[in-house]
């Protein structure tokens, strides 16, 4: 169903005289920004302003002739720094910090999903988790063993792991208890960063951990399951099955180009593409082949969770898929009515994204979003489409599909299928409701 890909901004096909709405509620053809003509026109014939702004203050005209010299041409500029960073105008673009006042070592900080583009997590800005804060660990001192069921027990020191082939990944880690404010009877009204930023995406490089394991020479007629433990207070350990630790597992030793963050895992970390985030142990310092999961405190008395019938769900690995919408969010007030830009990203541990299709009616139509290239497996995916909004309240909803069909439910379905009491992967549909007077908030569709 994809589109043959041309530049963008360059006219790739002959522009309608007016935008044929594909979808209820004002969605337009999700090609009409690659028309090059096609906005100005239709802007024009629907006497709207183009792209009007998301935001809360008045915009500052923009005059017709170039302005006086603004101050900052008039004397040189800054010196050079060490390390950059961001604007201070953007200060407020942080993580949202959730910690337990008793233990504030244990808990969670969100990226701001509302405030970002593109697909990729700034590091400083990559969500953390952690069960017992992150330790000060001074590489040098720091090892990561492997041993249990091997030919062999390995010790690696960072700097021979440096000495590897390594490889890069663009790839998101999720906590399972991503979204889980889902569950709640009623909406909470938060940014989508506070609902589902719990998900981030870095480009990762490290070693693949086959390598490593083969290496220590696994006895993988036996040994089903790789124990993984981190070198946090913790010491916070998961089971993973062997045979996705050697498909494409890898100890990360670096993110985004840069050595890891302390928070993400300083020094190395396991990365386990499309997998919950609680198996891509941080600090990583052991790493134990084993017959059966260890059953650890983290994968029994958490990470598990009730269903109706009255078992539970374990070992639940494979993230599914999930999208949300970024803009329009809660807390970026519309303007006015006119065109706009819908986007926001879309993810699964499945693979890839195929479809992301948007809805401006609570559900009861659909139009498919553009989805932005390249779209990698286990990857942020970023979509986009316009939407001319009248000014009537409407539903904003988008549903994700992945490369082996899974579609994203409705909260009815998911809720259906796995009760009331969960806590952990919840990945419904998210509904926006936009207010005649452009707020923007939390509903169930
Ligand atoms: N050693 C250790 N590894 C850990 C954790 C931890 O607390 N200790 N938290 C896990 C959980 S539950 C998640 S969701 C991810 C979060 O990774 P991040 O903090 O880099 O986003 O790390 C996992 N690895
Ligand atoms: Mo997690």
């Amino acid at each position: 169903m994809k589109d043959k890909k041309k530049p963008q901004g360059i006219a790739v096909e002959k522009s309608p005289a007016s935008p044929v709405p594909v979808a209820g509620g004002g969605l337009l053809d999700r090609r009409l920004f690659l028309k090059s003509g096609a906005l100005l026109g239709s802007a024009a014939a629907l006497g709207t302003v183009a792209f009007a702004a998301y935001c809360e203050e008045a915009d500052a005209e923009i005059p017709p002739v170039p302005p006086a010299a603004p101050p900052w041409m008039k004397t040189p500029g800054g010196s050079f720094t060490n390390y950059g960073r961001p604007s201070p105008y953007e200060k407020n673009v942080i993580r949202w910090i959730a910690s337990n006042q008793s233990s504030p070592s244990n808990g969670v900080s969100w990226t701001p999903l509302q405030d970002l583009e593109g697909t990729i997590t700034p590091s400083g800005l990559h969500f953390e988790r952690h069960h017992n804060g992150v330790p000060a660990i001074v590489p040098e001192r720091h090892h990561l063993l492997i041993h249990g069921l091997v030919a062999r027990p390995l010790t690696f020191k960072l700097s021979d792991l440096l000495r590897y082939p390594e490889i890069s990944w663009l790839c998101f880690v999720e906590c399972g208890g991503n979204s889980n404010a889902g569950w709640n009877p009623r909406p909470l009204q938060a940014r989508a960063g506070h609902l589902h930023g719990l998900a981030s995406c870095s480009e990762w490089s490290g070693v693949p951990l086959a390598i490593l394991l083969d290496e220590a020479g696994v006895d993988r007629t036996q040994a089903k399951w790789l124990y993984a433990e981190g070198a946090d207070a913790g010491a916070v350990g998961a089971s993973i099955p062997m045979a996705k630790a050697f498909d494409d597992a890898f100890v990360a030793l670096y993110q985004n180009g840069e050595r890891l963050r302390p928070e993400n895992g300083y020094p190395m970390r396991l990365l386990i593409p499309g997998w919950e985030g609680v198996t891509h142990i941080k600090w990583l310092r052991r790493l134990k082949a084993v017959v059966e999961p260890m059953m650890s405190r983290n994968e029994t008395s958490k990470y598990t969770e009730l269903v109706p019938n009255g078992t539970a769900r374990q070992f639940t690995f494979v993230m599914d898929a999930k999208s949300v919408i970024t803009a329009p969010s809660p807390g970026k007030k519309m303007k006015e009515p006119g065109l706009y830009e819908i986007t926001g990203l879309a993810w699964t541990g499945r693979g890839r994204i195929i479809r992301v299709e948007i809805s401006a009616d609570g559900g009861a139509s659909w139009a498919e979003a553009e989805l932005q290239e390249p779209v990698l497996p286990y990857c942020f995916t970023r979509f986009r489409i316009p939407w001319q909004w009248t000014g009537a309240p409407a539903v904003l909803q988008s549903r994700a599909t992945d490369e082996t069909g899974y579609m994203q439910p409705t909260r009815d379905a998911l809720v259906a299928a796995r009760g009331t009491h969960s806590y952990f992967h919840y990945n419904a549909i998210v509904s926006w409701r936009v207010s005649a007077q452009g707020r923007v908030s939390h509903v169930y569709g």
